[in-house]
């Protein structure tokens, strides 16, 4: 992959002597998306964000009043970083014409810690309005202890893995062109099914959020993409309520709603041109944001390779996706 095109917190540059001495103990592979991937803790990373996990680890002080958004990648994490904006702060930015959200793609709203961590080890949160609102695609038990042991809320929205892999297919085809270009579909399954991917391996991430969210509901809320579409006013309720900013006029969760709508904010010019701060393309984030969109992508016999190991890994937990 040449560098132009991996985003700035994916970099391998100006790496520590300490992540440099880790990365030579930890197993690598080389991988799909990009050329080497690092095991650590459980989670396969580049270089880059092994080195934005450690520094958050280490420097990230969590308060009480702080909503985490953790996703798996590729599952939800633009649209829940709009609607949990526009949740959070719709005292002060009530939905109209003037909106942030309309002259503003989601991302640079929000934080995403492991990679700020990654650009700065003391990348500074004080001047967020309160509550702070920031996202980690991290795995539970990698999470700063911080987050762990205040009283501050976790939302996790995951999503069906077909679309999932789907989804970070076409991604890494935007990312990295030429190096996806000659790298098989089906190596790229196998990889997914074996959690060697950027974020990896899927299933331990969403296992570990829903026992969370079963053991302790009041810390972790457990969404998924296909339930926040199916009944979006419902979930978006559920969540206002989790975060302690429920809704009393009805009018506003649904003025919410179809703002935050993938319809709405994929017309925006601000979402269909320009760069992001991290170097990606605005509209890489806005695809087609459907259920069961995988059917275009992945052959009957690739989806069933997702299907069985799904069904091998979240056997006995109560979890299912059914599309
Ligand atoms: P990230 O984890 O890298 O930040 P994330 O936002 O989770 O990415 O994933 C992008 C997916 O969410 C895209 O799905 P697709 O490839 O299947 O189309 C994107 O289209 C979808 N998406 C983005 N915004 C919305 C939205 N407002 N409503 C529904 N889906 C959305």
């Amino acid at each position: 992959m040449t560098s132009s095109y991996v985003p700035i917190y994916l970099g391998d540059e100006d790496l520590t002597q300490e992540t440099r001495d880790l990365l030579s103990s930890l197993p690598s592979e080389k991988g799909w998306l990009v050329s080497q991937i690092y095991q650590f803790e459980g989670s396969w990373h580049t270089q880059g964000l092994v080195q934005g996990i450690l520094n958050c680890q280490k420097n990230f002080k969590a308060n009480d009043s702080d909503i985490i958004l953790a996703t798996t990648p590729k599952s939800g994490t633009t649209w829940l970083k709009a609607l949990l904006c526009a949740l959070i702060h719709r005292d002060k930015f009530p939905v109209s014409s003037k909106h942030p959200l309309l002259a503003t793609n989601p991302h640079p709203l929000v934080p995403y810690l492991e990679a700020d961590y990654r650009v700065s080890p003391d990348v500074d949160f004080s001047e967020l309005p309160s509550p702070r609102l920031m996202q980690t695609h991290l795995q539970h038990h990698s999470l700063p202890v911080s987050i762990k042991n205040s009283s501050c809320k976790i939302v996790y929205c995951c999503r069906n893995p077909k679309d999932m892999f789907v989804s970070l297919w076409h991604f890494g085809k935007k990312l990295a062109p030429q190096e996806i270009a000659d790298y098989p579909i089906e190596k790229s399954v196998e990889a997914f099914c074996q959690g060697k991917f950027i974020g990896g391996p899927f299933w331990d991430h969403v296992l570990e959020y829903w026992y969370e969210s079963r053991k302790n509901p009041n810390k972790v809320l457990f969404v998924t993409y296909e339930e926040l579409k199916k009944q979006t006013e419902v979930e978006v309720k559920r969540i206002a309520d989790f975060i302690g900013c429920g809704f009393t006029a009805e009018k506003e969760a649904s003025e919410i709603v179809k703002l935050c709508s993938f319809e709405s904010l994929s017309k925006l010019e601000v979402n269909r041109q320009g760069k992001l701060p991290n170097g990606i393309e605005s509209n890489s984030y806005f695809r087609k944001g459907e259920i069961g969109g995988w059917r275009d992508t992945l052959s009957e016999s690739l989806a069933e390779v997702i299907d069985r190991t799904t069904e091998e890994k979240f056997r006995g937990s109560g979890l299912k996706f059914s599309c």
